[in-house]
């Protein structure tokens, strides 16, 4: 197929037919291999929930429409579909664990490799689980703000703090009428796991029910904790400039391609690299230096703190390998594609896997231990500098790099909104209010070869912006959107609408926000809870001008977030639809009833022109419910009205 079909970014272009010259596979021809893909599945008609099975429903009702068991369309889609909720809530939750583990190390540890970079938010977020913060030592705080959080994970009774601490009151009581507050972390996924085994729940909406209760488990909880955790132990985001696209990688220097999810070791990585005897033994070796780069999460994670490069999104992992100029690709958990293995094998590339969950065959394993992080970093950074010399052939790197500001966060956005002197989110509602920004979209998640790589994302934000939405993006949309130089603060003038350009423009921010990884899909979450907060918008999230969209999804991540934003009362588009389509009446309640319960719903829409219009109108439906888009008189004030404004 011809590349331009395949992806609308310039150097993956360039790499595609450089591939289909080489004879090299990607995921887009591996896809075309697959096609016709399976019908039933799609429909999520089939079920292996047991070995009486696999049974499948047949759409058309000619044939069986109960499995062996008797389970029907809903039960058995209603089921696959929870599931996928808990792969995607325990994906992100054990990367919480996970930081949660380094963090409670760096706290006992006197000798550790980490250590808490951001006292402030420490304070901040102790304060929320209700510990004393005054007249007590930082290691104590931070002593009960990790075992609070351990605790969130596996507790038997109560619901999560966060789940009380974080969203607005109305919110809560919406969760607590349908019975959907969250427990613990790890009890809502594993309760997914015993609901939809043969023979336990058959009602649909009572399936789906669970599936919401992990959903928020997962954002209220697993992945806030990865993402404050994170900025205490690794510092908060502060806005950055980056670089972005394949041209990143450097042709003259030892390149380390860090891909996955987890800040633990790249965060380190960036450090140990700019050790002066590590660049000094690159250049002994004949490289020029040592570049870091990253590829999805774990290159938003550096890039949100460092400004480290990020060479590409989701679908671009294979053809950074291509380029024949990777020394080592260094791999933690989620989104890394197994042909890595196999490719790898192809070139000099080193593919480094460095946690237990995550092997891969053909894959070097290097072991990633907390407690001798910088070590380990070391050794890998080295065997990155002794691969140099093993270059084959030529060295193949698009020259197409963009630049653009990241750094954003639940916290700062405010700082920038309100300026230095009126630190709040009042200037962003009344922007709301006033109608110079309609409303606001999170638009994130993955790539997926069913859609032109890049091309739901980039029209969807396009759409947006210029009718003055302000856009928040994280994951593989906000790689996307970088790269096409949407997040330089100049793309306001050529792209946005007349009343965002001028926000934008005064305060100096992108139209788009990078706001990080697929766990900071949290901030989006508080972000809206201190818009709510802030007063003027209405009592709960589903009462705002705002919506959500993952024009490109695949993962099952995407999935659990997709169902914590519509529980928060998000109106959310995909692209692909959920495969629910084969069961009528489960449709119908995400796509519709679902509204009553929670005040947010599903909708698939894979034409991104059209989704963003559908965004747009539940936009300006929420403006007209707050009755806000009343076009009020400007009032030109005359002498007599300036004296009449009494200051007292
Ligand atoms: Fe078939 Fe029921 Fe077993 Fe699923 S759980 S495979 S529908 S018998
Ligand atoms: S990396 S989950 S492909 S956004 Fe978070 Fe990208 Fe989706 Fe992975």
């Amino acid at each position: 197929m011809d590349p331009k079909q395949r992806s609308s970014d310039k150097a993956a272009q360039e790499m595609l037919k450089h591939v289909n010259e080489t004879g090299l596979e990607t995921a887009w021809d591996r896809f075309e291999q697959q096609e016709p893909q399976c019908g039933f599945g799609k429909l999520g008609l089939c079920c292996r929930n047991c070995s009486m099975g696999p049974c499948r429903i047949d759409p058309f009702e000619d044939g069986p429409q109960e499995g062996i068991c008797g389970a029907n369309a809903d039960t058995i889609a209603a089921r696959n579909l929870v599931r996928m909720i808990a792969a995607g809530a325990a994906a992100h939750s054990d990367h919480g664990r996970d930081i949660a583990h380094t963090f409670k190390m760096a706290v006992e540890s006197d000798s550790c490799d980490y250590m808490i970079k951001d006292e402030l938010k420490l304070r901040e977020v102790a304060a929320r689980y209700d510990i004393k913060i005054e007249g007590r030592e930082t290691k104590e705080i931070a002593a009960d703000l990790s075992d609070a959080v351990m605790a969130e994970f596996g507790k038997q009774e109560g619901t999560l703090v966060s789940a009380a601490a974080y969203p607005p009151p109305a919110r809560q009581k919406v969760w607590e009428k349908l019975g959907v507050t969250p427990r613990s972390i790890d009890r809502e996924i594993v309760e997914i796991m015993h609901r939809t085994h043969i023979g336990v729940g058959s009602d649909y909406k009572n399936l789906v029910k669970q599936g919401i209760r992990a959903s928020l488990a997962d954002g209220w909880g697993g992945s806030l904790i990865a993402t404050e955790l994170s900025d205490i132990l690794f510092g908060s985001p502060w806005p950055i400039r980056f670089g972005a696209n394949l041209g990143v990688l450097d042709e003259k220097q030892v390149n380390i391609v860090v891909h996955g999810h987890e800040p633990s070791l790249s965060d380190i990585i960036v450090a140990v690299s700019q050790e002066p005897e590590l660049i000094k033994m690159s250049k002994d070796k004949g490289a020029e230096g040592i570049n870091i780069v990253g590829m999805c999460c774990t290159a938003n994670e550096i890039l949100m703190r460092h400004g480290i490069p990020v060479a590409g999104n989701f679908l671009q992992q294979e053809l950074a390998l291509m380029t024949g100029a990777v020394e080592v690709m260094l791999v933690d958990v989620q989104c890394i594609m197994p042909a890595l293995g196999s490719l790898s094998n192809c070139f000099h590339t080193k593919l480094i896997t460095t946690s237990p969950k995550c092997k891969i065959a053909g894959a070097e394993h290097i072991e990633f231990e907390e407690d001798r992080a910088a070590e380990i970093a070391r050794q890998i950074v080295k065997l990155a500098i002794e691969n140099f010399a093993n270059r084959q052939g030529k060295v193949k790197i698009p020259n197409v790099t963009e630049h653009g500001i990241a750094g954003f966060t639940t916290e700062n956005i405010f700082y920038h909104l309100g300026g230095r002197f009126r630190a709040s989110y009042r200037p962003l509602n009344d922007n709301i209010i006033n109608g110079r920004i309609r409303g606001a979209a999170g638009v994130v998640g993955c790539n997926n070869p069913k859609q032109m790589h890049d091309y739901g994302h980039l029209t969807m934000i396009k759409e947006l912006i210029k009718n003055d939405v302000l856009v928040v993006s994280t994951g593989c949309s906000a790689i996307a959107a970088g790269k096409a130089g949407l997040m330089r603060p100049e793309a306001a003038a050529k792209y946005c609408g007349k009343g965002l350009a001028e926000v934008c423009e005064t305060v100096g921010i992108p139209p788009v926000l990078h706001v990080g990884s697929c766990v900071d899909n949290s901030r989006i979450l508080t972000v809206l809870a201190n818009v709510v907060a802030e007063g003027g918008l209405g009592e709960d999230i589903s009462d705002l001008p705002v919506a959500g969209a993952a024009p490109e999804w695949m993962s099952e991540k995407a999935v659990s977030i997709g169902m914590y934003f519509v529980a928060s009362g998000v109106f959310t588009v995909i692209a692909e639809p959920l495969p629910v389509l084969g069961a009528p009446n489960l449709t119908r309640y995400l796509t519709d009833e679902i509204e009553k319960d929670l005040g947010g719903k599903w909708a698939f829409e894979r034409d991104p022109i059209k989704a963003a219009g559908m965004m747009i109108e539940h936009i300006e439906s929420k403006r007209d419910a707050l009755g806000i888009n009343v076009e009020k008189e400007r009032k030109l004030y005359d002498m007599e009205d300036r004296r009449a404004l009494v200051v007292e």
